[in-house]
């Protein structure tokens, strides 16, 4: 039977902490109870995979297949799996949605318990990989790994969408558009009229601001060390940017000033203490909410006078915008297909698999906004 063969394909591995992808072939298992193999056919490339590489996130396991933000088509499902089946179009979901346990109960959280537990050891339920390289085992990551042709996921890791949705610039619903947008709308709650500040314009911040226009906030403060964002962010809703190295004082202070009082909602999405701390400063006294979006470096630890929070300010994070996974990126990829929002502005590149140390490399001189791997 097709579905029970082992598949040879090609795949980007890292088989060290700070090495470079090496273009292998692998041999992917089929999938077992409750698994799909997905035909990964478009991948982005988001940061969270480059602090992978570096050791930035402590539950990532060498070697490992990594990659978080794709779609494709599945190639074959095992045993149990009630509604994907091989054709249909898909994004794996680095948080899923098992939609058993007391947090996707819960309407408050996206916080899905079973990833959570699966996300620690970057392999299948069963605690083996579906990935081999010349005889290794090969680790998973976030429940999705999709540098690579082929992959397995858990249905529950597992989004059915449109079948008539692009099999490319689609994949930035896997991660980078719906985490930023999701921020937005479902972690701030952004209300109309208000005024934002958006810390680090990359794909996230672009995509924060995407969702701060369309929830009619009247003033977005695009904040960036590299002005070459500005134009970007400008063209998809900043009314305003600032580089904090054109002031000689803090830019909380700047945009306290330039906001009679600091901002409605700030978002940090940098991944840094320091950019924390003054999306924290520079929201209002009163009624500020901040937004933690990037993830600083292990065990660091950040620390601020109380009395911040005491009158009113509110600090906050999500991973993936705050949205339910399985139930929301099909409705996502619709909003896409209705041209609520325009994907396309968040890409910059499109590489082959192979060329994927190149996509890195511009992610890491600050060239790209999303870079696309066509597998
Ligand atoms: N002040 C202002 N901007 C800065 C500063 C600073 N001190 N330092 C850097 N920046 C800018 C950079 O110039 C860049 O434009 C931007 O910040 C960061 O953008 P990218 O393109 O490097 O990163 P994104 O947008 O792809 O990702 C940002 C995250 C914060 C989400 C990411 O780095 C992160 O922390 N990921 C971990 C979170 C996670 O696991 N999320 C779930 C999957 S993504
Ligand atoms: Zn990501």
């Amino acid at each position: 039977k097709k579905k029970d063969k082992v598949i040879k394909c090609k795949a980007a591995v890292i088989w060290e902490k700070s090495a470079p992808f090496s273009i292998e072939e692998v041999e992917v298992a089929p999938p077992k109870a409750n698994e799909v193999r997905i035909k990964i056919v478009a991948t982005g490339i988001c940061r969270s995979d480059d602090h992978a590489i570096e050791g930035k996130l402590s539950t990532v396991k060498f070697p490992v297949i990594l990659g978080h933000e794709g779609v494709g088509i599945v190639e074959s499902t095992g045993e149990s799996v009630k509604h994907i089946k091989p054709g249909d179009r898909v994004i794996p979901l680095f948080v899923p949605q098992c939609g058993q346990c007391i947090c996707c109960k819960d309407p408050r959280s996206n916080m899905c318990i079973a990833g959570k537990m699966k996300k620690a050891v970057g392999l299948m339920s069963d605690g083996t990989s579906r990935f081999t390289c010349k005889g290794k085992q090969i680790y998973h990551f976030m429940n999705t790994s999709t540098f690579t042709e082929y992959t397995v996921a858990e249905e529950m890791s597992v989004a059915k969408i449109d079948s008539g949705a692009s099999l490319d610039n689609t994949c930035l619903i896997g991660c980078g558009f719906s985490t930023g947008y999701g921020s937005a709308l479902n972690s701030a709650k952004v209300h109309p009229g208000s005024t934002c500040a958006i810390f680090g314009l990359g794909g996230i911040g672009l995509a924060v601001i995407m969702g701060c226009k369309i929830a009619g906030a009247a003033r977005i403060i695009g904040v960036d060390i590299n002005p070459d964002k500005f134009n970007i962010a400008k063209e998809l809703g900043a009314t305003e940017c600032i580089n904090p190295k054109d002031y000689d004082k803090p830019v909380p202070q700047v945009i306290l000033e330039q906001t009679g009082g600091g901002v409605d909602y700030a978002f940090e999405c940098v991944g840094h203490i320091e950019t924390m701390l003054a999306a924290l400063n520079s929201s209002h006294f009163a009624y500020g909410t901040t937004v933690i979006v990037g993830v600083s470096a292990p065990e660091s630890t950040i620390s601020f006078d109380p009395m911040i929070l005491l009158t009113g300010r509110t600090i906050k994070g999500s991973v993936f915008g705050g949205w339910k996974s399985k139930n929301s990126v099909p409705q996502l990829v619709s909003d896409s297909l209705a041209k609520k929002f325009d994907l396309e502005k968040l890409v910059t590149h499109r590489l082959p698999l192979n060329k994927i140390n190149e996509g890195f490399d511009l992610l890491r001189s600050g060239k790209s906004i999303r870079t696309i791997l066509l597998v």
